[in-house]
This record gives C-alpha cells, structure tokens and sequence, in this order.
C-alpha cells in the first residue's frame, strides 16, 4: 500500500515536471484525431501584449530599444530599411529536436497531428505572431505550411487550402518576403532535385516549384528562393558535375520562363551555402554562384539570398558575401542569422553581435536598401529555450540588433573619417594616369615609362588599426 502511494507520488512528481518543461498549459489540447480544436480561432499568445518601441534606457524584454519603425535614418524609414520577416519552419515547426535527442518543445496550440486542421491552426498563430510582432513580412516552404500527400494532387489540395486562410489571414498589409519549395526532406530527393541522376525526381522537383511559385505568387510575394540543399554531391567518383551543373541551368531557365507565364513579378534569388546537408553544394558561396549565373546567361533574371551562417560556413565573413554580391548588382535579401564562431555547422541563431550587424548594414545602405528583399530572420530558438515568450524575445533582440547596426552606420557615415581614411587610401588612383588605367586605357609600355621614372616608391601605410579605432568609436 505503502509503495502504491509512493509511486502515486513520483507519478505525480512526473507530471508536474513534464508541466514545467513543456511550460505552459496546453490552452488547445491535444487529442490524436486533432479535431478537438477544430478551426480553434483563440488567442496563441495571451500573455504578450503588441510590442513597442520603449527606446535604449527600457528594461522590457518584450519591447524595441532600438528599432523604431517609423523613425527616419539616413532619409528612410527604419521599417523601410529593415523589412524584417518571420520564418515559418523555425518558428512554427521548430521543436528543438536534434540528432542526439528528442524534441524539447511542442508549442501549447499543436496536437500532434500534422494535418490540414492543424496546418490551418498553426498560420492563425502566424499571424497573430507577426501582428504582435509588428512585421510586414513571412516566409515559407511549401510543406512547412501545409501536410505532404500520397500523391502530388493530393498535396497541391492541402497547400490550396492553406493558402486559401493565409490569403485571408494577411489582409491588405502583410505579404510573404518570400516563398519557396522544400527540395530537401524527402527521400526522393537524396540524390538531389534539380541535380538528381533521375529524371523522374527532377520533374517531380520543377512541378513542385511550379506550384509553389504560383501560390507565392497568388499571395503577393515578393521573392522565390531556391536553396540548393542538396545539389551537389558526396563523391566525385559517382558524379558527372557537368551534366548536374548544365540540368541545374536548365531547370533555372524553366523556373524564369514559367515565371514570365503566370506574370509573376516577384524577384528570384539563389541563396548560397557550401555545404550542409550535402558534402559540397554547387551554390557553395556568392562568387561562385554568381559565375554559375554568368555562364548559362542567366545574370538578369536572377540576385542573391545571403544568408549570414552560410557565409562563415564557406570562411567568408557575411559583410564579405553582402560586399560580393553588391559589387556585381545581385543583393537581393538576407537571411538574417549568425553561427556560432566555435561550431563548423548552420547553427541558425538570432544576430546579436552589434558589430557584425554594422558591417551587414552598410552594405545594405551602400545598396540603397534591398527592397524588395529585407530581413528574413532565418534563425530558431535554442534546443534549451522553450518559452512560448522566447519566440518573441528572439525575434525583438534580432530585430533590435539590425536596427543597432543601422544607426551606427548613420553615425559612421555622419563621423566621415572612415570614408575619408578608403578615399586617401586610393587617391593615387585620382590622377591623370589613374583615370586611364580606371578606363582601361593605360598599357604596358605607358606603365613601364612612368614606373621608370617615379623610380622606387616610398608606399603608404594601411591605417587597420585607426580604421578599426574608428569603427570601435561608433559602435
Ligand atoms: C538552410 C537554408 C534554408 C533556406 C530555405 O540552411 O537556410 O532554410 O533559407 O530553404
Ligand atoms: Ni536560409
Ligand atoms: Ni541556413
């Protein structure tokens, strides 16, 4: 009897911990068909009020210190600059799960089903997210929204009805920053989608985008995304590159002209990563996905998605990849997140880093903004965070960083010195023979005439340090 009561207790002891773990009462209970809930049209966030700008003195974490959507920075506005978006996949369909362990959050609204009544459950607390939030902007992936089927019709249906509440759900003001197709999780694509060595799967991969592409379209989005995740490959050995390479082009040049059919006027960006989850993928950083574009001619039709964790996944600094595809006209969006310097993988955290989000900004600002792309907070909780609040905590900080780094750049820019010290740097260059080997003018016999005559150079120092001093004073 003892014992019963005893283990009775530790029963007890069990339950009241699972409460604390998963966090909050469940205000839509679970059931295994998912039906309890029904259309259930409650609120999601009951304890978070409409977040506010508090400025830099407030201690709230559910308020901005920093970013202000309609204060005017270097003549636009913050909201104009920032054109912050939420993630779907992560914030709705991140539950913290890795390869070591199971999920550590099931957030209170879920049933553990992945149905239609459940997909339809999860885009109400979308928008009531994003409300609360006070972002224009979303971003999906096809099966993050809605359940896959048995059969593609099957699967078009059930996205069709997703689609159909997220239209009504956005209003007039809210719009995807961008749309994509999930090319990645299903094993059908293990070889790749657009790269597979089967046909079968490569036309499975162009209706899937096809469709995709319609309904981001159908809502006013204003990007397509493809992310090669696995396009590439694991060996050579198995591999004929230039045959996945020369598909890859023509599965783009299908994407462009169906696009121009439906008169979708939405801007597609490539988003380059090196590697993860395949060993090599061809997209593998700006550069080289922008000489991938130059050689099939397809430089006009697409720009860049940089993301800030891919960037130093291929030893790049983000402010690197951004300068990069700037340079050659292709900055289109950023996926907004950093990895963490001691850890080789995608670990998709929030910014927080105040001088990295400078540097990223002033590309952004040396680009006149990146409309119609802006900030897709590409970023999840950690695998420890599992507050229904942490969501909203995570998104303030990342946005409040971004804004950080804007008005630094408004103070670099208004200091001048670092302008100043790149400008005298290369002022040589501002001389008669500088404009001619500027225009492509100055040849061998002219350059070895004059390194004749100026004889050895006494050559000027590079100025790091008071470059870094400067930028330190600003931050
Ligand atoms: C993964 C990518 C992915 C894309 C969209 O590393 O960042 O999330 O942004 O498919
Ligand atoms: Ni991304
Ligand atoms: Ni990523």
């Amino acid at each position: 009897m003892k014992a019963a009561k005893f283990s009775f207790f530790i029963l007890c002891l069990h339950v009241v911990s699972l409460v604390v773990i998963v966090g909050i009462p469940q205000t839509c209970p679970a059931d295994s068909s998912g039906s309890k809930c029904g259309d259930w049209a409650g609120e999601f966030f009951p304890s978070i009020p409409k977040i506010k700008y508090e400025g830099p003195s407030s201690k709230n974490p559910l308020a901005f210190k920093w970013y202000n959507p309609e204060e005017e920075i270097l003549g636009k506005k913050m909201k104009d600059w920032l054109r912050f978006s939420v993630a779907f996949w992560h914030t709705f369909r991140g539950t913290g799960g890795d390869p070591f362990g199971a999920p550590t959050k099931m957030w209170p609204w879920e049933d553990g089903t992945n149905s239609v009544a459940m997909a339809k459950r999860r885009m109400r607390a979308n928008f009531e997210f994003i409300d609360k939030l006070g972002v224009d902007f979303w971003c999906f992936h096809d099966r993050d929204i809605a359940p896959d089927g048995k059969t593609l019709e099957e699967a078009n249906a059930n996205l069709d009805e997703v689609i159909a509440l997220a239209k009504e759900l956005q209003g007039t003001k809210i719009r995807p920053l961008w749309g994509t197709a999930q090319l990645f999780m299903h094993p059908r694509y293990m070889h790749g989608a657009a790269t597979s060595s089967e046909l079968g799967v490569y036309a499975y991969a162009a209706a899937q985008v096809k469709k995709a592409m319609e309904v981001t379209h159908y809502l006013g989005g204003e990007n397509y995304v493809f992310w090669g995740g696995r396009e590439g490959y694991q060996t050579l050995l198995n591999t004929d590159m230039e045959r996945e390479l020369n598909h890859m082009a023509s599965f783009f040049e299908a994407a462009v002209a169906y696009k121009k059919k439906i008169g979708y006027n939405g801007t597609l960006l490539i988003e380059p990563k090196p590697q993860e989850p395949t060993k090599h993928q061809y997209d593998w950083d700006a550069a080289t996905t922008a000489n991938f574009l130059r050689k099939y001619g397809l430089l006009g039709e697409f720009k860049l998605n940089i993301e800030c964790n891919h960037a130093t996944l291929s030893g790049h600094s983000c402010h690197h990849e951004l300068e990069t595809a700037r340079i050659n006209g292709l900055l289109g969006n950023i996926d907004a997140n950093t990895g963490d310097p001691q850890i080789g993988w995608d670990t998709d955290q929030f910014m927080t880093d105040i001088a990295e989000a400078t540097l990223v900004m002033q590309s952004v600002v040396r680009n006149g903004g990146i409309a119609p792309g802006g900030f897709n907070f590409d970023a999840k909780l950690r695998r420890e965070s599992t507050d229904v609040e942490d969501l909203f905590i995570a998104h303030v900080g990342g946005m409040d960083t971004m804004a950080r780094g804007l008005r630094n750049v408004a103070k670099l820019i208004e200091d001048g010195s670092l302008a100043e010290l790149v400008l005298n740097r290369y002022q040589s260059f501002d001389s008669e023979l500088g404009a001619l080997v500027e225009a492509g003018k100055a040849d061998f016999d002219l350059l070895e005439k004059k390194a004749m005559e100026w004889g050895e150079l006494q050559v000027p120092s590079a100025k790091q340090e008071l470059a870094e001093m400067i930028f330190q004073s600003v931050l």
